[in-house]
């Protein structure tokens, strides 16, 4: 019996001391000290030892009890350190290895430029307003006087969902939803997207984006139209910038101008960028037309108003120096990353 405790104590005792990991410490553990273990039965069928033998038989037994249940405790801390090793290696950080390069994407040229402009217009008091993109023949040309043989009203200018309905070829309708839902004074700007059947070129694109702005109060003069679009031109595009406004015809303005300003690129000089004139075009405007008003039931005795629209994309292309329309849509990020 002796012999065979201290064999079982030795065999324990070695196989602890090869355990590598909690899992085998923890077979062991049953297979030697567990309610079945090996050497819990063994102490257990000491009952069947004549009794002068048993003092001397129960000390050995705990003898080699206490030897197992220390080899146990070495084997767990030893394992204990080895695992906290192992994590230690394995979560290493290498301070050495290149980072992570974080690639930040920028905004769209048109949609920087648009904040710009909004921003400007924003500073003067002017709220932004939306309207739809595909709109009704009356809200784009009829309630806008234009004259019903205006040549835009073409199908050869204009996309006709059916005879009633059209995508908007500027953003002017929303003049007319604003008026008719707001009562003056009215001082708004409406950006967005305008459809014409153009053939695209460097110039032209069938989809583009327009900036309308629109006043209406008592007293509104030419005077201010010119004065905002002056302070405008300059936040845009610098101190120096003068502009001049050329006599035009809309049917929704009267009197009409175009406005050109000084060019930015060589101040007046005249180069390729202005093809030497040294103005460039920068959008339409004038005082909104007594039967505009009238038509959206607001007395033109009473109130005035002027109005202005500008194409986003060209000034979007005068600001970044960009040679072709195209390039706005094509999604190139060779392209983009530049902005
Ligand atoms: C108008 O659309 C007027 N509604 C502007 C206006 C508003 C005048 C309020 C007076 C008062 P126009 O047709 O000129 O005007 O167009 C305005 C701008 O839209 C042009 O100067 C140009 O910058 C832009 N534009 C017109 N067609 C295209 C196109 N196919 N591609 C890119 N931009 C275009």
């Amino acid at each position: 019996m002796e012999e065979k405790l201290q064999l079982l104590g030795k065999e324990a005792i070695a196989a602890l001391a090869e355990a590598e990991d909690v899992k085998e410490l923890e077979n062991l553990r049953v297979k030697y000290l567990g309610k079945k273990g090996e050497l819990t039965e063994l102490l257990r069928s000491m009952g069947s030892l004549p009794k002068e033998e048993r003092p001397r038989m129960g000390q050995v037994a705990n003898q080699v009890r206490e030897q197992v249940e220390s080899a146990m405790n070495e084997a767990r801390k030893r394992i204990g350190r080895l695992e906290m090793e192992a994590r230690i290696a394995e979560e290493t950080i290498d301070i050495t290895m290149p980072g992570k390069t974080f690639v930040q994407g920028t905004k769209h040229p048109l949609t920087q430029a648009l904040d710009e402009l909004k921003a400007v217009f924003i500073g003067m008091g002017f709220s932004v307003v939306e309207g739809p993109e595909v709109d009704t023949v009356v809200n784009n040309f009829d309630m806008l006087n234009a004259p019903k043989n205006h040549p835009s009203r073409e199908m050869s200018d204009t996309f006709y969902i059916n005879e009633k309905v059209i995508l908007r070829t500027q953003t002017s309708p929303v003049q007319v939803r604003t008026m008719m839902n707001t009562k003056p004074p009215i001082r708004v700007i409406s950006p967005g997207r305008c459809f014409r059947n153009d053939t695209p070129d460097a110039t032209h694109s069938p989809m583009f984006n327009q900036l309308e702005g629109l006043v209406v109060d008592k007293g509104s003069t030419l005077g201010d139209l010119k004065g905002s679009l002056e302070i405008f031109a300059r936040h845009l595009f610098g101190e120096h910038t003068q502009i001049k406004f050329r006599p035009h015809y809309f049917p929704f303005t009267e009197p009409s101008a175009e406005v050109d300003v000084t060019c930015f690129k060589c101040g007046g000089e005249g180069c390729s960028m202005c093809k030497g004139s040294g103005w460039i075009e920068l959008l339409g405007a004038g005082m909104v037309h007594p039967n505009v008003l009238r038509n959206c039931g607001i007395d033109p005795e009473i109130y005035s108003g002027w109005a202005f629209g500008m194409g986003i994309d060209r000034i979007a292309m005068q600001k970044y120096g960009i040679d072709d329309i195209r390039l706005l849509y094509e999604n190139d990020l060779r392209f983009l990353s530049q902005f």
